[in-house]
C-alpha cells in the first residue's frame, strides 16, 4: 500500500497572492446605458488614442444579433460614453457574412489601429477593418477563409512578416500565421494545443495583442474546462513564446490569472465565463485588462507585465 501522501510536489501550491485585481465597481459598462435596444455587452476592446480609451464595445441586441458601438472614457475606467455604431462594410463579400458578428480585436501597427472580427454564414471567418482614428473604420477584406475565429494581429512584424495568432474554430487551440501584406496570409504554425493549458482542456484561443517583453511575447488568451454536467466555465490564462518565432513555447502558466468567481460572473447570459478579450499597457507597465463577464457585462481589471510574467514562467 502507499503511504500517505504529506507534502505536494514542488511549485504545485504557492502564495495567497494573485496577479488581477478586479475593478471594485465593475461592470463598467452595462446594457442599460447602450441608447439602443440591447441585452448584454461584453468581450469589447480597447485601445489608448490620443488621451482617450476608446473602446469597440460588443453589444448583443434582444433579437440575439450583434453590433459594435464605440465607447470612451478619460481614464479608462469610469464616466464611459456611449457612442455611435459602427457602419459595417458595404462589400457584396461581407454581405454573406453579415448577419452575426463579434469578437472584436484591436492592434495599432505604426499609425494605424487593425480591428479584427469574427463572421458568422456557416462557420466562422475573421474580417478586418482599419482607422487611423478610431471613428471612421475602411473595410480591408476577409483575413481568414471560413473556420477561424480569434484572430490578433502582433504590434509589430517579427522577420519581416505580419504576424497573428488564430484559433481553428473545430481545434480550438491557437496558431501562428504570417502575412507580406496584411491580405495574404500563410506559413501557418501550431502555437499552443489545448493539452497544454492545465485548466482549458475544453479549447483554448488568443485573446489580446501579445506584448512584447524582454522574457518574450506574452501571450494572454481565454480557455475553456467543462465541469461534470458539460457546462463550460471560461477563464484567462498567460503563455510564453519566443521573440524572434512566437510558435516556439517557452512556457505556459499552470495557475490561470482569472476565472469567474463573483456574482456578475457566475451568473448573466453565458454563466461561468470571464473573457479577458483586450488590454492596454500603461507606459510604467501596469495593464488594464477588460473583460466581459458572462456574456452580459463589460468589466475591468488590474494587472502588470511583472505579474503575468512570474505566473507564465514560475507560477
Ligand atoms: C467568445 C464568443 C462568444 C461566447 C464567448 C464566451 O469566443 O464566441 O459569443 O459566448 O466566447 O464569452
Amino acid at each position: 500500500m502507499q503511504p500517505p501522501r504529506t507534502t505536494f510536489p514542488e511549485k504545485r501550491v504557492f502564495s495567497k497572492w494573485r496577479p488581477v485585481r478586479r475593478y471594485e465597481k465593475n461592470p463598467i459598462i452595462t446594457a442599460d446605458m447602450v441608447p439602443f435596444s440591447c441585452r448584454g455587452v461584453f468581450n469589447s476592446s480597447v485601445v489608448k488614442h490620443e488621451d482617450r480609451y476608446v473602446m469597440i464595445l460588443r453589444c448583443e441586441g434582444y433579437n440575439f444579433y450583434n453590433f459594435f458601438c464605440l465607447a470612451e472614457s478619460p481614464n479608462g475606467y469610469d464616466n464611459w460614453t456611449i457612442g455611435e455604431i459602427i457602419a459595417m462594410p458595404d462589400d457584396p463579400e461581407y454581405r454573406k457574412y453579415s448577419r452575426v458578428q463579434y469578437d472584436p480585436r484591436l492592434t495599432k501597427i505604426g499609425d494605424t489601429y487593425h480591428f479584427t472580427f469574427c463572421c458568422h454564414a456557416s462557420d466562422a471567418r475573421m474580417g478586418h477593418m482599419s482607422s487611423k482614428d478610431m471613428r471612421t473604420f475602411k473595410w480591408e477584406g476577409f483575413i481568414t477563409g471560413t473556420g477561424f475565429r480569434n484572430t490578433v494581429l502582433f504590434p509589430e512584424k517579427i522577420n519581416g512578416f505580419y504576424t497573428a495568432l488564430e484559433r481553428p474554430n473545430a481545434l480550438g487551440e491557437i496558431w501562428v500565421t504570417q502575412s507580406p501584406d496584411l491580405r495574404f496570409w500563410g506559413q501557418q504554425k501550431l502555437m499552443m494545443d489545448k493539452g497544454k493549458c492545465s485548466f482549458g482542456w475544453g479549447k483554448i484561443g488568443p485573446c489580446g495583442t501579445p506584448i512584447k517583453t524582454k522574457e518574450g511575447w506574452l501571450i494572454i488568451f481565454h480557455a475553456v474546462s467543462v465541469v461534470c454536467d458539460f457546462e463550460y466555465l471560461y477563464h484567462a490564462g498567460v503563455a510564453l513564446t519566443k521573440l524572434d518565432d512566437p510558435s516556439e513555447l517557452i512556457r505556459v502558466g499552470d495557475e490561470c490569472i482569472l476565472t469567474p468567481e463573483q456574482s456578475y460572473e457566475n451568473g448573466g447570459h453565458t454563466p461561468n465565463c470571464v473573457f479577458a478579450s483586450s488590454h492596454v499597457v500603461e507606459p510604467d507597465g501596469s495593464i488594464k485588462l477588460y473583460y466581459g463577464a458572462s456574456d452580459r457585462y463589460q468589466c475591468v481589471a488590474d494587472t502588470s507585465i511583472d505579474a503575468l510574467l512570474e505566473v507564465a514562467l514560475l507560477r
